[in-house]
């Protein structure tokens, strides 16, 4: 069995994170996302999230690509991850291009195009602005 982890926000989940998700389950049988906790989005993201992590998790949770997710709380637990689930790919948009070569050593890494037009900073920009649609 093939095992697949990716990591994010997902916060607003949108269909960007939906492509990027497809495609990752598609490189394997089995598929974990690692969802950042509320306070590495805040200490080290700097990203103040709509959503809780538990909120999140839910919506997560609920995709048919989705087989497991866990927290993320830190940079540095990525090499621990994919030797503890025995990951075989590590998948990532490509705004992370090159970041995450590291994990070589552990694993197939992958870098997936990013969904161009869409974002969550989008979102709420055009919610601010527009007051609804697009
Ligand atoms: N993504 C995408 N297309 C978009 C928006 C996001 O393909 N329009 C991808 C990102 O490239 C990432 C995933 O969806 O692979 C989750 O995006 P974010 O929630 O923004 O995650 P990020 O803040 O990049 O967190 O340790 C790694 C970090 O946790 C990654």
């Amino acid at each position: 069995m093939k095992r697949v982890i990716t990591y994010g926000t997902f916060d607003l989940l949108h269909y960007g994170h939906i492509n990027l998700l497809r495609r990752a389950k598609a490189l394997g049988d089995y598929l974990i996302v690692v969802l950042s906790s509320d306070e590495f989005n805040w200490n080290e993201k700097h990203k103040k999230c709509y959503f809780t992590y538990e909120e999140r998790r839910q919506l997560i949770e609920a995709i048919r690509y989705v087989d497991l997710v866990i927290p993320e709380n830190n940079w540095e637990q990525k090499v621990n991850d994919v030797r503890e689930y025995h990951i075989d790919t590590f998948v990532m948009g490509n705004d992370w291009e090159g970041k995450f070569d590291f994990l070589k050593a552990y694993c197939e890494v992958v870098y997936l195009s990013r969904t161009p037009e869409i974002s969550t900073t989008q979102i709420k920009n055009d919610l601010n602005t527009t007051g609804g649609g697009r």
